[in-house]
């Protein structure tokens, strides 16, 4: 195909171009892709002239991503960046829910050692899981969430399908939603986990939020949950954190979560459970499930995305699963099917690493009660340092403030009421790395840093307005 190149200089360029002077003039005699040229004009770095069979464009050479800002950093994720970066020897981070031992180290539970060391001897291959995860794993994770006796197991009612931890089955749920229940809504708490706006955004799910905390009584806002769901069009699904809500650390109690579920069933919603924590907010697995098993056990068909980020402490493996208990086997089937034709263009399937692990830890008795036992010490260390952390605050400050609900809170943060302006004097000044709605990990605090912790808490609650 013939085609001349000439260097010309465009004055109709954007200023920011103006430098790169170095644009080209290519003339192309016959067929011409117009549709293509018509998208880069708008992009305004292509010019174009006709004269009739003759195009002539004027090529800029400037990146074709000119047009990309830049993102801001990640409120959760791109606080350990920021940590990372600060030289200070006394930083703390308490961003990131990710557990760490007394000496501030990441720690990797014995029994996942072990579990690895049995697939190590075992000898075992990398060959492609199917689209639905690795089938072991997948009856473990059911039973551990709904209980290997409960009738939606033993009916065959629920489809589980392996997810990339707990982002990703949400992911997936929410693709199921945008697919199958085209407008439904989805409501979730004030505040929430601030991905999980991300997630349903990404996927063109609508979402609105109902009433939680109060900060007046640093409490849930029961009543206003609750004309909030009846108040949402009836069949939306309500997205409820199972247990250890993300960021307040505030449940409802088990006649709260009755309440709750009589309002979901009136108005004919379908309940949308998080769990991340199971086992992170009590010590134990099934305290941790008994809000999802309650409503299961009420008949409802539901959603439930699980996570062993934190419980197995599987953060980088990300293994999870999505559960959607039906009315029917048959249903269950149909669903699971769907959700596998959902999975397949997003990433075909799950990695096979963390499946292996979660399947040998709670699918052998040994190594299941020596993980209960690590994870007890694990939530233990937690409620040691959030009773230390209170006992600090209430002897250091003397303006008579409250610090109890510290206390009362439960799982792996603490909510602790400082805006964005002290949160950030608590990372400026103090070198408290935390999330900018006041949320501090305890997961990341050790016993010997309390004091410093209550000093700058004290310091940025009193001193900046
Ligand atoms: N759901 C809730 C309520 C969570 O808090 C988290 C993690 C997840 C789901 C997803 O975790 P996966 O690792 O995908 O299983 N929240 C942590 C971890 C950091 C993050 O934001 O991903 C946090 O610090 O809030």
């Amino acid at each position: 195909m013939a085609s001349t190149m000439i260097a010309l200089a465009s004055a109709s360029l954007p200023a920011s171009l103006s430098l790169r002077n170095n644009c080209k003039l290519k003339m192309k005699r016959g067929s011409f892709d117009h549709n293509a040229l018509l998208k880069e004009k708008r992009n305004s770095f292509i010019k174009t002239k006709s004269f009739g069979r003759l195009t002539m464009v004027v090529a800029v050479n400037v990146s074709r991503f000119e047009g990309i800002t830049m993102a801001p950093p990640d409120p959760i994720l791109g606080v350990s960046e920021a940590f990372k970066a600060d030289t200070n020897e006394m930083k703390l981070n308490l961003g990131v829910g990710a557990y760490r031992t007394e000496e501030l180290q990441p720690y990797v539970l014995n029994v996942v050692k072990k579990a690895e060391n049995l697939m190590l001897e075992r000898g075992e291959n990398k060959e492609y899981l199917p689209i639905e995860g690795l089938a072991a794993f997948n009856i473990v994770t059911a039973e551990l969430l709904f209980g290997a006796a409960n009738s939606v197991i033993q009916q065959q009612r629920v489809a589980t399908v392996q997810g990339l931890s707990g982002t990703g089955s949400l992911r997936l749920a929410a693709a199921l939603i945008e697919r199958y229940f085209p407008g439904a809504k989805v409501i979730m708490s004030s505040p929430t986990w601030g991905n999980h706006k991300n997630i349903l955004n990404d996927a063109g799910v609508p979402w609105s939020e109902y009433r939680y905390y109060d900060p007046k009584t640093v409490g849930l806002d029961f009543d206003g949950m609750i004309s909030d769901i009846k108040a949402a069009p009836e069949g939306s699904f309500v997205l409820l954190h199972g247990c250890a809500h993300n960021p307040t650390g505030i449940d409802p109690t088990p006649e709260q979560w009755e309440k709750i579920a009589d309002v979901i069933q009136e108005k004919n919603h379908i309940p949308f459970f998080d769990v991340a924590y199971q086992g992170f907010a009590s010590g134990s697995l099934d305290a941790d499930a008994s809000s999802v098993r309650s409503f299961v056990a009420r008949g409802m068909e539901l959603l439930v995305a699980q996570s062993y980020s934190k419980n197995l402490g599987l953060y980088a493996e990300r293994i999870g699963a999505i559960n959607v208990v039906c009315s029917s086997a048959d249903a269950a089937e149909r669903v699971k099917s769907q959700l596998k034709r959902l999975a397949r263009p997003m990433y075909s399937n799950p990695p096979i690493h963390g499946a292996r692990i979660v399947a040998n830890v709670v699918g052998n008795p040994a190594l299941f009660s020596e993980w209960k036992a690590e994870m007890e010490l694990m939530a233990g260390r937690i409620k040691n340092v959030r009773q230390k952390l209170y006992d600090s605050l209430s002897a250091k400050d003397k303006s008579g403030k409250d610090w109890s609900f510290i206390l009362k809170q439960i799982g792996m943060f603490s909510f602790t009421g400082l805006n964005k302006a002290q949160s950030d004097n608590m990372t400026n000044k103090w070198h408290v790395y935390m999330t900018k709605d006041g949320r501090v990990s305890l997961a990341g605090l050790s016993s010997a840093k309390c004091e410093y912790l209550a000093d700058a808490i004290i310091d940025s609650y009193h001193n900046v307005s």
